[in-house]
This record gives structure tokens, sequence and C-alpha cells, in this order.
């Protein structure tokens, strides 16, 4: 054979193998076998220390020695048992994001799990649906101790693996954003709050000018347990699809993403595919919200995949791409003006709305210097004992109307919410657990009950959540 078909033929097989190394696959299939689905899974919950950077070492709470915890594999379907031994002096509860799983293993205390206790431990059996990029996470109170509830490490992906949900990519990663070192402010923070994305039709006549009191925040950022620049890069080769799988573990504030030259190309959201895919320059995620993503590595160079804010990218929020032979300092530079957008995702709306209504108003009662805020839902403190009651089996439309100057991501446990509208856009098909509802805006989503037993509904900032952001529906 001539040395240049035999180059000729090595290209070609080249070629080919990484075209057969993007088959038709579950998009929640793993990419090796040491990631394979189990049935029986221990959390020990103790104090922990996370080296975001060489420089930057703090210390926590976490699942078995590191945050995130261990990613949790199971099939759809399959019962599994989730033993969690708590080392903590305060009791615990391991929340299962997305699932729809009875009460009382659903890990929440207003719906009657019952605690982990002090030095003891607790076995969650149940079965896992539906099939998508989940996530497990402490449930418990925080209030004024930031080093408490989801301000520590106690979180991890949990994947659902089902039949259904068709994919095809060269590799993948799990990526959850965090900040660190939490402390309070007076001030508000939130840029996404700012993004000029409709009317906002809730906003009062007269606003309530009331000193605001205390929010919380943070400076030091990382993605899973690293800050930018401290840990591995993700070294790609030109043409190849990457799947991510982020998480806004974050107990905080919503947070943007960006990777220069590239975009996004959304499969699903909150782990259930979406029935229009579409490509962004920059991803939105509320605290609590999934974004499973394809990027085509189009663009050698050496880039920071990160906030698109300097200050949240540079004290930490970022990860770095990094194409074959190619060595240089990451590259930044900012995204297109980009607005997130829920209802790109969506269909048109088909089904007439259901007959069933359900309203819930969210204000914002300022305090004052060094006080906590507080939130009322319809106009009250937890707990909520007329006002949520579900028949079973009937499918509501449960409209929020934000009534604060923040944008919240509001979760439901143990449902799925069909977005029906939001930004004034009608939509359908998107179906999600967590929604962030921007400020002073208003959206409806639907939802069968069919879960029965307490099912808690709130504000995924742990504060608002803490200072009376939450509701109980109850079945009839
Ligand atoms: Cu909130």
């Amino acid at each position: 054979m001539q040395r240049r078909e035999f180059l000729k033929l090595a290209a070609g097989a080249a070629a080919g193998s990484r075209l057969s190394a993007r088959p038709q696959q579950s998009f929640l299939t793993p990419a090796g076998s040491t990631d394979a689905a189990k049935t029986e899974f221990t959390l020990e919950i103790a104090p922990i220390t996370v080296e975001l950077a060489p420089n930057r070492i703090i210390s926590t709470i976490g699942y078995n020695g590191t945050s995130p915890g261990p990613r949790l594999r199971v099939k759809e379907g399959v019962p599994v048992t989730v033993n969690v031994v708590n080392k903590t002096d305060v009791p615990e509860y391991v929340h299962f994001h997305g699932l729809l799983i009875p009460s009382d293993v659903d890990g929440s205390e207003e719906e009657g799990t019952p605690p982990v206790p002090p030095h003891g431990s607790r076995s969650y059996k149940f079965t896992p649906t539906p099939a998508g990029t989940r996530w497990y996470h402490t449930h418990t109170m925080a209030m004024e101790d930031l080093h408490r509830g989801s301000f520590t490490g106690m979180y991890g992906f949990l994947i659902i693996e089902g039949a259904g949900n068709p994919g095809h990519y060269d590799q993948e990663h799990y990526l959850a954003l965090r900040d660190w070192e939490p402390y309070f402010t007076n001030q508000l923070m939130d840029t996404d709050d700012l993004d000029p994305i409709a009317a906002q039709p809730e906003k009062p006549a007269v606003l309530d000018t009331r000193q605001p009191g205390l929010e919380v925040t943070a400076d030091i950022y990382s993605i899973n347990d690293k800050a930018v620049g401290a840990g591995d890069p993700i070294r790609v080769n030109p043409g190849e699809r990457v799947l991510f799988h982020f998480l806004n573990a974050s107990a905080i504030e919503n947070r943007h993403l960006a990777l220069p030259g590239h975009k996004f190309n959304i499969i699903a959201l909150d782990g259930n595919p979406v029935p229009t895919p579409a490509a962004v320059d920059v991803l939105m995620l509320g605290p609590g919200e999934r974004i499973d993503a394809w990027v085509e590595m189009n663009q050698p160079g050496v880039w920071i995949l990160g906030a698109p804010e300097d200050p949240v990218r540079e004290g930490g929020l970022g990860i770095v791409i990094e194409y074959a032979n190619k060595h240089r300092t990451p590259e930044w530079t900012p995204p297109p003006k980009s607005i997130w957008d829920y209802t790109l995702f969506g269909k048109p709306p088909s089904l007439p709305a259901p007959a069933q209504k359900l309203d819930m108003v969210f204000e914002k009662v300022p305090r004052g210097a060094g006080k906590f805020n507080s939130f009322t839902v319809n106009g009250k403190p937890y707990p909520h004992d007329q006002e949520f009651l579900l028949q079973h089996g009937a499918r509501y439309r449960l409209t929020f109307h934000n009534r604060t100057d923040d944008a919240h991501p509001l979760h439901l446990h143990r449902h799925q919410l069909e977005i029906a509208e939001i930004y004034g856009k009608p939509t359908s098909g998107v179906i999600k657990d967590t929604v962030v509802v921007p400020a002073y805006g208003r959206a409806s989503v639907d939802f069968t009950a069919d879960q029965p037993g307490p099912a808690l509904f709130h504000c995924h900032i742990q504060q608002h959540m803490d200072f009376g952001f939450k509701a109980l529906l109850r079945y009839a």
C-alpha cells in the first residue's frame, strides 16, 4: 500500500470513528462504565473542607466527604434505598428534587417526612420517576444561620435513566454552580432582575418605599468544587459535541452562563425534554433549576465557560474549555445581548385551560436595616390551611403573581408544572419543577393533582423560604 493511500484510509477511519462515537443514545446514558445505575446508596452527612483553589479552602457540611456529593444514578421504575447517616448535631432532611414520590420520603419537614436524627440514620426507599436530570439536597431551615440548610455543600446530582431521551454526543459533563461563604447585605444584587423581558403586570401603582431588610449574597463561587482555572480544564477536539448537565445549586441567586463563540443547544429543562430544542448564547438558571444542553466545539482556542458578570466569573464561577493542542491563557469575551425566555422551547398552546384555578400572590415585607425581610403568600404567613386544597385527579392552572422587586425560582414538590403563560406569552409543553418568575411578573403553570399527600411549594432561595415564602398544598 502506498503511504499516501494509507494516510487517506487512516484519515477516513479517524473520521469514521468520530462519527461512530456519536450514535443515537439516551442523553442520560453514562459515558463510561464506572457510572452504572445502582439500587442502594449511602450518604454520610459530616463536616468537610473543599479546596476551591490552592489559596481558597472552605469548611462546610457535605455528603460522603465531598461537595457536590456522589452522583446517584438510578433506573426509572426500579426501587432504590438511600441510607442517610447523620454525623452532625442537628436533624437533617434529604430532599429528592423533581421526583414524583410520596411525602414521607420526599424529604421535607412540612410534608411530614421524618428527619434523619442527629448522630442517627434513616433509610429513604422509593421508586424513582420520571427519567431526567434530577438532584438531591438538604431541606433543613437555615433562618439566620448561614452555615445551615442549602448554604452548605449538601447537594448532588441524581440521574434517573429512562428509555426515551435520545441524544448524540462525544462526551458529557455534570456542572453544578455554587456560591460559598454567604453573608448578609442590605443591597439587592441580582442582575437578572433587570432583564427587560416584558411588562411588569404585577407592579403595584404605589411602591412600598419602606427600607428593605437583609438579603444574602456571596463573592466566592465555583463550578462543582473548583473556582475557575483551579481544576482540570474540559479538553475537547474540534467538531466534538459535548453534552452539559447544568445545575444551579446556589441557595441565593439566579445565574447566567456563556461560552464565548459557542451556542448552547438546549434539549431539556429541569430534566424534561423540551418540545422545541433551540440554541441560545446565554443560559439562565434559578436556584434549583437544571439545563441539559449540548455544544458543538467549533471555535478552537482556550475559553472560559462562565458567568457573564465579571465579579461573579472572576470570583470563581467558570471552567476552562481547552481545545486539543491549544495552550494559552483562557479567554473571555462578553456574549451577545440575550434574554432568557422559557417560551423559546415551548410549542403553541393547544388544549383549553384547566377549569380549576389557584392563585398565589407574593409580597415582600421590608423590615428595615439589620432585620430580615419576610414574605407572604396571599397576604398571610405560612401555613395556609384553607387556600390550597386539591381534588385528586383534577388538573389545575396555578397563577403566580410576583408583587416583589426580585425574581423568584418557585418550586413545587412532587408534581410537574407545565408553563402555560409567562412574560405575557402563552406556551405549552415546557415541563418544569422550578420556574423563575421575573420581578413584578406573572406566570401560570398547569399541573395534575395526582400525588396524594401534602406537597410543599416554596421559593428556592433559602432565605425567602425560611422567612415565609412557602405554602403547603393538601389533598381534600
Ligand atoms: Cu425568592
